[in-house]
Order: C-alpha cells, then structure tokens, then sequence
C-alpha cells in the first residue's frame, strides 16, 4: 500500500505553483508528498504545517515553515485521510493531528487529499472517528456522544495532540449525514475538534495507483 501513498502523494505536486506558501497535512501519505516537496522547495515561497511531525520532517529537508498568523489565506492544502466517501468528505485525526488540519483546510483554497485505495468507502464510520477533546471534559463528552448516537467512544489512552488535548476514537457510527454529525458533535461542551471533514470537504482526491485517480 505504501507504493500507492508514495504515487498520490507525488501526483499532488501538480498542484504547486511557483511562489506559493503550501499548507501541508500529517501522516505517511503526506511524508511522500513532503519528501517530493523538498525536490522543488526553491520553487515555493514556504509551507505551513499541521504537526509537529511534518514540521520536523519540512525542516529536515530545510524547508521554511511559516506561521498561519503571518500567512494568511492559502492556495493550497495538501492532506491524508483515513476514510473518503464518494462526495469527497473526509474521516481524519488517525494521526491525532485533525484540529490543525482542519484549520489549515479552512484556510486554504484548495483542499487536495491524497489517499490509498483502501481508504475509499461508500459510508464513513467504519475507521473510529477521532473526537478532540479538552482533557477535563473526556468524561462529559463520552458520555454525550454515547447518549446521542449509541456508538462507543474510547479514549486514545496515552496520547496528548499537538495542543494539549486528548483524543476519543468512537466506534460502530454508520455515517449517513457527516455535514449533520459533524455539526451536533462539534457543539458538545469540551470538544475541539471533530474529525469529520464534510462541512468542508476536499476539492480533490488523488487516489494512488498506476496511473494515480483524480476525483
Ligand atoms: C492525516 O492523514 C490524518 O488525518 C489521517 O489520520 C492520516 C492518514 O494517515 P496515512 O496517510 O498515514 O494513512 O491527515
């Protein structure tokens, strides 16, 4: 599966123009994509970054990673998933890193997400849909989320995201409305973030293959 990812995550190279401040997602996926980055990175003006993770990665490659503060509005985000339905909405957050992901997507033009086939599903939800939430609330939000779907979140016991929070992975959603899921979790008390991204899908996927599928 790894040949697929490293073939998507070149292809999106396409999507870069000269100059551009290029935000960049988290996972394997997006290392590929980083590591073919670094091959034209006196073409581009920077990049912004989702993670700690593929900060390290862009600075090993001694590419400038900026500040979406001094930035401003993007071009262009390229980003992973862990689930892709066939409107191009999104599961993500596998790499406890959706919140910035999500705010870098807000940001951006252009959305281009860069998966393997195995990723492509009909209905999200059968990959555990990552919740954001502020520690002293873990509690509080399990029992909401159990209360309003009947699906079991489990703690990410053991990992701190980037911002300091924790993580629920809630299992057995069959996601027939992602924009209304979306919504109604987003408005529990103590999350951050909710890794559907459907209110603001992706614009393109780039399936990796041989050739790689643009959708
Ligand atoms: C990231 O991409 C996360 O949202 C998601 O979990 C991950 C997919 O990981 P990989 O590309 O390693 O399969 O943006």
């Amino acid at each position: 599966m790894s040949e697929a990812k490293r073939l998507a995550g070149e292809k999106a190279i396409d999507y870069v123009e000269d100059g551009m401040i290029v935000g960049v997602g988290t996972g394997s996926t997006v290392a590929f994509f980083i590591d073919a980055l670094a091959r034209i990175k006196d073409r581009i003006a920077g990049t912004v970054s989702s993670s700690e993770q593929s900060t390290q990665r862009l600075r090993a490659h001694g590419i400038e990673v900026l500040d979406l503060n001094s930035t401003g509005p993007l071009s262009l985000y390229v980003d992973g998933a862990d689930e892709c339905d066939g409107h191009k909405r999104l599961i993500k957050g596998g790499g406890a890193a959706l919140t910035r992901e999500k705010i870098i997507a807000e940001a951006s033009k252009t959305f281009v997400c860069i998966i393997d086939p195995a990723k492509r599903v009909d209905v999200l939800g059968k990959f555990p849909l990552p919740v954001e939430v502020i520690p002293m609330a873990r509690s509080l939000v399990a029992r909401e989320i159990l209360a309003r779907t009947g699906a079991q979140p489990v703690w990410r016991d053991g990992v701190t995201t980037d911002n300091g929070n924790w993580i629920l992975d809630v299992h057995g959603l069959a996601i027939v409305d992602p924009v209304g899921l979306e919504r109604e979790l987003n408005q529990i008390p103590g999350v951050v973030s909710v890794g559907l991204f459907a209110r603001r899908p992706a614009d393109v996927v780039i399936v990796g293959g041989e050739p790689p599928i643009v959708l």
